[in-house]
Order: C-alpha cells, then structure tokens, then sequence
C-alpha cells in the first residue's frame, strides 16, 4: 500500500483517539497526517506514534492535498465538510448518520459488503456501532439458512455517547457511592446504577414510538446485508458500562440451523470470535472485550418457542469494531 496522506475530523473526541490509535496500532502507511477539531482545540496538540501533531481548525480548506479522511465530528459537521473534501479529491469515510441511508452511499462492514466500497463517489459510510457488531454476526447466518426476522436488545455502553458522558457516569457514580443525588447534564435521567431504554439522549423518539438508534438498527442491517425483506425490531437501552456494547440477539431463518450448526458457521467468520462454553462460564463480557478487534458471541442456543430460531449474545467494543476500527478497515480497502 502507497503511503497517503490522511485527516482525522474530531481527532480531539472518544471516536477521534481511537482512530489516530487505530491508525497507529496497524501501521497504516502514513505519508502525513492532519488531526482537525474545533475552534475550542486551538492550541492542543495530540499524540501520534510518539510525536506531537498540532491540532487545526477544521475548516473547508482542510483537505487540499488529503488522500483519505475519516469524519467523526457530528453529523452537522459532516454535511458541511465532507462534500468539501470530496470535490478536493479526498475520499471521506465518514462516522456520522449524515448519508447511511443515501441510496448512492456505501454503507459498509469490510467483512460484510466490502464489494459496496468500490461504488464510492467520495464518501462512504460507516455504520452506527450497534448495527455492526450485528451484521458481523448475521452475515455467516444468512449465507447459510437466510434471515427473515431478527428481534434485538442492546445494552450500550456510555462511551457510545461521547465524552462528556463518560465523565458523568465516573462522577455520577462516586456521588451516588458517597449517598448524593449526583446531577446529570448528558443524560435524561441517573446513568449510575439504572438503565436507560433511550438513545440517543436527545431527540431521541421517532413517530412510531422506536428511537433513531433503534430505527438506524432496522434499517441500516437490511441495508448492509443486501435484503430490504428482513423484518427487524430492535430495543436500545444505555447502561452503566464504560465501554463495549451487549447484544440479545433473536434470530429467525427460513432454514433450520441448529445452535451447533450456528456455532460452526460462526467459528469460521471473518472477525468473530465464538466464547460459548457453559461448564466453564465463558460467554462473552463488556470487561473482556474491550480494547479488542473482534466481535465476541456465545450463548447461543435454539430458540425453545421457535422451530427455526436461535438466541445469542453479541458484545465488541464500539469504539473499536463499531466506529474507528471499521472506519481504519474500510481506508485500508481503499
Ligand atoms: P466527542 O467525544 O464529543 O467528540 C466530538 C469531536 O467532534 C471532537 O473532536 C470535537 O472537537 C469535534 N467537533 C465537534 N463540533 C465540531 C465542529 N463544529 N468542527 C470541528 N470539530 C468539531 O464525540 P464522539 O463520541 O467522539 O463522537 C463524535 C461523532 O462520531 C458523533 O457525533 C457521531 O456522529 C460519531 N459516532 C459514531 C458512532 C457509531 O456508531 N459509528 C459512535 C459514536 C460516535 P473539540 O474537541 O474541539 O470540541
Ligand atoms: O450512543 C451510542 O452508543 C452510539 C452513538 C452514535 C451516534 C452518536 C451521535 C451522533 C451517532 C451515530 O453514529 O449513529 C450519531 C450520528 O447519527 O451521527
């Protein structure tokens, strides 16, 4: 691979370090790099394989020279630079919602539909974390027994919501430990010790009642595996994690795959990592996940009020696997 020149937007947040991280940890071929963020940075600087790197202003000038950018400042910020970089020749991967369900962008999970990264026309997508850490797992199902309807919870952790949230749990929960109310300011309600089934913590409720996290699951997993006929609900709930999303995953086939068959099939997919050994208690965890590139599943078992159904629990790490880690493969395809 030629070295390229390449910008991070939103270098300076949660997503943002764990692409510049991301980047350096697989030795991508870096001919030079611009880490941008917004008018609060001016002045910071970030760390790159050992060297200070100056953070810029991101603005619609940023990308002149610029091979590859991957975005993760906001959807608002995407829709105003990334058509800039683009016209410059720069090829954006983008982290936002911005244009997921634009039928002209790529929406893609390299161990899914790398083929879709090919119709690019300056931007592709990536996927919100939570679709992607399932997709990856009901890619090998479908090949094998076709999906028709999938029934999922999750059970996100905080850093899926920046970082400002993830202080609010850490000084919400020592509050709350020291018998104070502890306030919230990111959150609706008390992070610390409940469960929230909201996300996104703002605007969060469509007109059918569903969330837009949970409308992106619906409808971006028809999107990426290719099959606007699979029938999708899903159920998005914060919890007091840090980091790593969990999923309790349903799955309907038209062909019987038994749990066995499921786990086979699995054990051979590309970034998926079966923990499911019951004597010993190994199912996939938050705490173990963390830090990793794969997608864990275990608990997988048939479904006992279905003759052709399985249950799982999926967990990866969602700033990894579910944001700057499939942004990095995606720029690694390019
Ligand atoms: P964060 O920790 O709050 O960081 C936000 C980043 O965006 C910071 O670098 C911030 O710069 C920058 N930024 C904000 N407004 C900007 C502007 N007007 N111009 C330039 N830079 C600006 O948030 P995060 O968790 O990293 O998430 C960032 C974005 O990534 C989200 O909004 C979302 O679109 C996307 N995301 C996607 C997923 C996914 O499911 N794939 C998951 C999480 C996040 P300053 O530090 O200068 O303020
Ligand atoms: O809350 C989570 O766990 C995932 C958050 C994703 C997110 C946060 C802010 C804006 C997104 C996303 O990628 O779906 C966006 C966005 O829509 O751009």
């Amino acid at each position: 691979m030629n070295p390229r020149a390449v910008a991070v937007a939103g270098a300076t947040g949660v997503v943002g370090r764990q692409m510049l991280k991301t980047l350096e940890d697989r030795n991508f071929p870096i001919k030079s790099l611009k880490v941008l963020a917004s008018e609060r940075s001016k002045g910071k600087t970030l760390t790159f394989k050992g060297e200070e790197v100056p953070v810029e202003v991101l603005s619609e000038d940023s990308f002149k020279g610029v091979d590859i950018a991957l975005f993760s400042a906001g959807g608002g910020t995407s829709k105003k630079y990334a058509p800039c970089a683009a016209k410059d020749g720069c090829v954006v991967v983008d982290n936002s919602s911005a244009w997921r369900m634009d039928p002209e962008v790529p929406l893609v999970v390299p161990e899914v539909n790398p083929g879709d990264i090919q119709k690019h026309k300056g931007i592709i997508e990536n996927p919100n974390c939570s679709t992607i850490q399932m997709v990856v797992v009901l890619k090998p199902l479908h090949d094998a027994a076709q999906i028709t309807r999938v029934v999922v919870s999750t059970y996100q952790a905080v850093s899926g919501a920046g970082s400002a949230a993830l202080n609010e749990l850490a000084e919400q929960s020592a509050a709350v430990l020291n018998g104070e109310a502890g306030g919230h300011s990111v959150f609706p309600h008390t992070i610390a010790f409940n469960c929230i089934p909201q996300i996104p913590q703002k605007d969060a409720f469509t007109e059918n009642g569903y969330t837009s996290e949970e409308m992106k699951m619906v409808n971006e997993t028809k999107k990426i595996l290719g099959d606007a006929n699979i029938r999708v609900t899903a159920t998005t709930v914060r919890v007091p994690v840090f980091n790593c999303h969990s999923e309790s995953v349903n799955v309907e086939t038209v062909k019987k795959l038994t749990a066995d068959q499921a786990r086979a099939l699995l054990r051979q997919a590309p970034g998926v990592i079966v923990e499911d050994d019951l004597d010993n208690q190994l199912y996939p965890l938050a705490v173990r996940a963390t830090g990793k590139w794969d997608t864990f599943v275990g608990r997988i078992r048939d479904d006992i009020s279905h003759p052709s159904a399985l249950d799982m629990w999926i967990v990866s790490d969602n700033l990894l696997k579910g944001a700057a880690l499939n942004a990095v493969q995606i720029a690694e395809y390019l």
